[in-house]
């Protein structure tokens, strides 16, 4: 195996964590590059469910994993999903865990401004995870923030705090909140610092070194591609770039190094938070979708909204992206349906589109154009090679790669790590 990135290539949720795991007992690193704990990967391996959020999911396999400068990291959260994990038996040391000396703090004075300013917006709220993950890039971007190498020097960081408290000030007065507790939040650091420092170093260089030695690297994505900050639909998106390129800047390896860019699909759509969503089902079917999938956010427990697979989107997600091939995901959760619908194009102010376009009118205003296929009796569920699946399902898979432009590499079929046809 090559270096492979993975990233989603729709709104996440696309079962990046099953596929991560699969590749991950493959591979000799595995590298988070974005994000922070607002991501979910859900792992079933055995009878045990890893729920992961801000870990690399190679940490349940044993294999070096890294956080890379890239993400933004909250240490509290942290400390308490290592205990979580050790508790489930999941062994992490030194050796198999490292944190980018370079990584913003995600503080939890971020955590209070994403919860204000959601709470303002009313019905217009952007649906985040709340946890502080949009104000501390801000903050990283603004050149305030605080980095895990600060927490080795927290006798010198006056000058830091009066800068990040003068700006946070400002804006929970706008709130009507009193100012942040400076003393408070230098004591809580202190606390805390010695549980990340641990794992603290260059990790570029270790990342660069093992690369030279020949090491299989796995870049694992966060969220999806219709959530990055540039290319997503904005400003209904994270605020980190999820795209593959990012694996290289957010982990201090060249572009060179992402090798192959496994774009993560589902086989149908889902999305959760506010924003924009052509094929969206607000039916039966999207009811249906919702159960079969079990399609409820892993870090907040939120319902997420189900539709069609919309072809349109997911190309240009591949496009941007880069990606080599795809890993389609949850097809069983389509069997049974009479039929089933894929979305190859819009419709906007009479004209059609065969791209989504930027503009957030422009993006809740178009119609979904469909093709109807025909459904299949049988399941898929389990299917661990082609002709364990039923003909029409394997015509509905053909149907996506061809509109996409984009070939499928593996099929998942269920959230079981052995039930994965390798198609190439
Ligand atoms: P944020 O918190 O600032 O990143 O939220 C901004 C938008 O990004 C969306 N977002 C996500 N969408 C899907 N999955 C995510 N992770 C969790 C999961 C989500 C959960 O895997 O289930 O448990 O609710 C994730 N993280 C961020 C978010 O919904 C906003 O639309
Ligand atoms: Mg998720």
């Amino acid at each position: 195996m090559a270096n492979v990135t993975v990233i989603g290539a729709q709104w996440g949720d696309e079962g990046k964590g099953k596929i991560v795991d699969w590749l991950a007992s493959r591979a000799d690193a595995v590298v988070r590059f974005q994000g922070g704990h607002n991501a979910g990967h859900t792992l079933v391996v055995g009878n045990t469910t890893y729920k992961l959020s801000l870990l690399p999911s190679g940490i349940v396999t044993g294999t070096l994993s890294i956080i890379g400068n890239g993400v933004v990291l909250d240490p509290w959260h942290l400390r308490d999903e290592i205990a979580k994990l050790e508790g489930q038996g999941v062994v992490i040391n030194t050796e198999n865990f490292a944190i980018a000396e370079n990584a913003p703090l995600i503080l939890p004075l971020h955590r209070d401004l994403d919860g204000l300013r959601e709470a303002a917006a009313g019905s217009g709220k952007i649906g985040t995870t709340g946890r502080g993950i949009g104000p501390a890039y801000e903050d990283k971007v603004g050149r305030r923030a605080i980095r895990v190498c600060d927490l080795a020097h927290l006798d010198a960081l006056d000058a830091q705090l009066d800068r990040l408290c003068a700006h946070h000030d400002a804006l929970r007065a706008g709130f009507g909140q009193p100012p942040v507790d400076r003393a408070a939040l230098l004591e809580e650091l202190k606390e805390i610092a010695p549980s990340v420092l641990k794992f603290a170093q260059p990790v570029w260089k270790r990342l660069n070194t093992v690369k030279k030695a020949g090491a299989r690297i796995l870049f694992e994505g966060a969220q999806g591609v219709l959530l990055d900050v540039d290319h997503g639909t904005y400003p209904f998106v994270t605020s980190s770039n999820t795209v593959s390129g990012t694996a290289a800047s957010g982990s201090g390896l060249g572009p060179n190094a992402t090798g192959f860019v496994l774009g993560i699909v589902k086989a149908y759509t889902t999305r959760v938070g506010s924003g924009p969503f052509p094929t969206e089902l607000e039916d039966a079917t999207g009811q249906r979708l919702g159960e079969r999938g079990h399609e409820f956010g892993t870090v907040t427990g939120r319902k997420r909204r189900c539709g069609w697979f919309d072809a349109v989107l997911v190309r240009q997600s591949c496009a941007i992206s880069g990606v080599t091939g795809i890993a389609l995901t949850k097809v069983d959760v389509l069997d049974g349906l009479e039929t089933v619908k894929i979305c190859t194009g819009y419709r906007l102010h009479g004209k059609v589109l065969d791209y989504f376009p930027s503009h957030a009118a422009d993006q809740a205003a178009v119609e979904p154009i469909y093709e109807e296929m025909e459904g299949w009796s049988g399941t898929t569920a389990g299917a661990r090679s082609w002709a364990d699946l039923p003909a029409q399902a394997i015509k509905y898979i053909q149907r996506v790669q061809e509109l996409i432009e984009t070939p499928v590499a593996l099929v998942s079929t269920s959230p079981e790590r052995e039930d994965t046809i390798l198609v190439r």
